[in-house]
């Protein structure tokens, strides 16, 4: 039962006490949070990873790219456990490292060695590694202005992997027209661009998050329709026309501290992943939150983590049988380092 196995993760935090770290993501379900021994964004966890130097064990409750993260950044005694291995990320599957250095090598015919890599976190720890190697950094929801100026003070051109929007919503904050941005399709492996690819001083690789882009301008007119009183805040993964729409844009924490620092009785629709909404919702009891789609947008890989899989991953501690390893490549780790390195030097 439920009790059962929860019983049992509460005992094995206590048997293993400092050797274990739990670090559960926003997006993570309850049953899961309930025993993380911190929350946050993609980074922040890893961050804490790093951090907590004692743990032995990193029982990473969020996505593949997230453990990976926390794998390179922790040292060589830390073992990173994902406990389900489907828990990938749609995103992170849609930039392979086939199809950059591809793309990459077509990019160079046509702009010549004028354009630096960045990627969002949001990628594979070979993707990152690419972005290490070739100058380029990682970059975060939080953290992205700053990192496409710092770019921009390295090479004429950026290329932003893997996420367009997140890359085309915060290359037009720092004043970049869209016929300034042309798209890289790496299905096609071509441009898709207005006028002149000289031009173009942002290449967004054609990607998405499948949650966050199911949030459209129709939710927004629903919404304004029925409560003009409502405010919209959504994540920087929605697309252009919806972040232009709403009433504020921003990363995880971002939309936590506005909502945090808003009067009782302020209305909100959320557009981000429906386990923060539901939190948020639950936490602020004299605000009125709702989720800007009313199908709520779960991302189903962040929920194959459940209690079972949290219960199995840290039994196989206890019986020295590890499952789920996450163990990225020595010459990979090296690359996709120095990659979060330029980042974290910056933010
Ligand atoms: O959409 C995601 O996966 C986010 C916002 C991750 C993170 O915490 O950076
Ligand atoms: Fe990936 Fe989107 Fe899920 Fe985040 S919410 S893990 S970007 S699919």
């Amino acid at each position: 039962s439920t009790e059962e196995m929860e019983n049992k993760v509460k005992q094995i935090k206590l048997e293993l006490g400092d050797r274990l770290y739990l670090p559960g993501h926003h997006y993570q379900k309850d049953e899961v949070v309930q025993f993380s021994h911190d929350t946050g964004d993609s980074l922040q966890l890893a961050q804490l990873s790093a951090k907590n130097n004692k743990a032995e064990f990193i029982v990473f409750c969020g996505v593949h790219f997230m453990a990976e993260t926390a794998d390179i950044l922790t040292t060589d005694e830390q073992t990173v456990i994902l406990p389900d291995m489907r828990a990938g990320c749609s995103m992170a599957d849609m930039a392979n490292i086939d199809q950059t250095e591809r793309g990459w090598i077509n990019m160079q015919k046509a702009l010549g060695d004028t354009i630096i890599p960045l990627t969002y976190v949001n990628s594979t720890a070979a993707i990152k590694a690419f972005c290490g190697k070739h100058g380029g950094a990682t970059v975060t929801s939080s953290n992205a202005k700053k990192m496409l100026e710092w770019a921009f003070t390295q090479k004429e051109r950026i290329l932003f992997l893997p996420d367009q929007h997140l890359g085309r919503n915060t290359a037009y904050d720092l004043g970049i027209p869209l016929d300034e941005m042309a798209i890289w399709d790496p299905i096609t492996e071509t441009f898709e661009y207005e006028e002149n690819i000289e031009k173009v001083k942002v290449i967004l690789w054609k990607g998405h998050c499948s949650v966050h882009e199911k949030f459209t301008i129709e939710n927004i007119n629903d919404i304004r329709k029925n409560d003009p009183e409502m405010k919209i805040i959504v994540h920087p993964e929605c697309s252009w026309e919806v972040v232009q729409q709403a009433d504020e844009a921003g990363s995880t924490n971002m939309i936590l501290t506005t909502i945090n620092n808003s009067p009782a009785g302020s209305k909100w629709a959320i557009g981000t992943e429906m386990n923060l909404v539901n939190r948020i919702k639950s936490i602020h009891k004299d605000k009125e939150i709702i989720s800007l789609n009313p199908n709520m947008c779960p991302c189903l890989t962040m929920n194959r983590i459940d209690l079972p899989h949290l219960l199995w991953a840290l039994e196989s501690i206890v019986e020295g049988k590890l499952i789920n390893v996450i163990k990225v490549e020595e010459i990979v780790a090296k690359d996709a380092k120095l990659a979060l390195n330029r980042m974290l030097e910056r933010v």
